[in-house]
């Protein structure tokens, strides 16, 4: 497979990237948190997107070391941005199943920590919940040590995978992004309002943090608002753009 092939070099050539996605205060509007997404610039392939190469990266187990690569590169940038407006954003990272199963994972995290001077807090984790199914009851011990060290584990596209609401009270979670197959709809459809103002409603209840993903117009945003959702995520906010431009639309809002 010549994805696979390219794959194997890419660290090494510095094909890769982040792109940060801001991710803000729904009632205040602050810049809170960012979501870091990998992207691939392929010379023998071109521009290639996660959903391509992610899963051929697990396949090969490749993403250990892509993943390793990715929390480094997220942590060193938090660090990078200490002392400028962005000095308290937390930064969320998107964890596979394989690196939480990897025996050093919660070492890995502590030190990453560690060594670019980020308070736990600032770090969280985005899970599927396919991850918690895989291998559940290591995964809830290694959140457990996460959580213990004070790093946030959320729970990425809400409402879209296997949904079994057990899962929401048997991990040790703190963050639920709904996903946005239900936000793109909440200003049309009744269903989807009445199951967004749900799952808020259920999360308010069970302690967690909510933040709507795919939020693309203010129609929308101001809907979340109301209903109480804590965080928003989106094309109405900001798409994934890079380093320095998301520090200067940061000094932008301030
Ligand atoms: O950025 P984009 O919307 O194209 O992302 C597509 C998918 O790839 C999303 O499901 C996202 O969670 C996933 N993804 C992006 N970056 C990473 C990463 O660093 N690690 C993992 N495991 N998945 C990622
Ligand atoms: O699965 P995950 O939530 O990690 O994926 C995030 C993906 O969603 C990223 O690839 C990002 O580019 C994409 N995304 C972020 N905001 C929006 C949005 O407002 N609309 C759409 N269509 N995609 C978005
Ligand atoms: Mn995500
Ligand atoms: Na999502």
């Amino acid at each position: 497979l010549a994805i696979d092939g390219a794959l194997r070099d890419a660290i090494e050539a510095n094909e890769f990237y982040l792109v940060y996605q801001a991710i803000t205060n729904a009632h205040t509007g602050k810049l809170t948190k960012v979501e870091a997404l990998l992207r691939w610039n392929s010379p023998l392939l071109g521009p290639m997107p996660p959903d391509r190469f992610i899963p051929v990266a697990e396949d090969s187990g490749m993403i250990i070391a892509l993943g390793t690569w990715v929390l480094e590169q997220a942590c060193r940038q938090v660090g990078l941005w200490k002392h400028s407006v962005l000095d308290d954003v937390t930064i969320s990272i998107n964890v596979s199943a394989w690196q939480l199963a990897d025996p050093g994972f919660v070492t890995l995290v502590s030190q990453a920590l560690i060594r670019n001077g980020l308070s736990p807090h600032q770090l969280e984790l985005e899970l599927t919940e396919r991850v918690l199914i895989e291998d559940a009851a290591n995964v809830q011990t290694v959140l457990a040590q996460l959580r213990a060290l004070g790093v946030g584990i959320s729970l990425d596209d809400f409402g879209t995978g296997y949904s079994s609401l057990s899962y929401l009270t048997q991990f040790h979670l703190n963050t639920l992004k709904i996903d946005r197959a239900f936000v793109m709809d909440i200003e049309h459809s009744e269903r989807s309002n009445s199951l967004v103002h749900a799952i808020i409603a259920m999360g308010h209840s069970l302690g967690l943090q909510l933040v709507a993903e795919g939020v693309e117009t203010a129609g929308q945003a101001a809907i979340l608002e109301k209903m109480g959702c804590h965080y928003l995520q989106g094309y109405h906010i900001s798409r994934p753009i890079l380093a320095d431009d998301l520090l200067h639309f940061a000094g932008d809002r301030a």
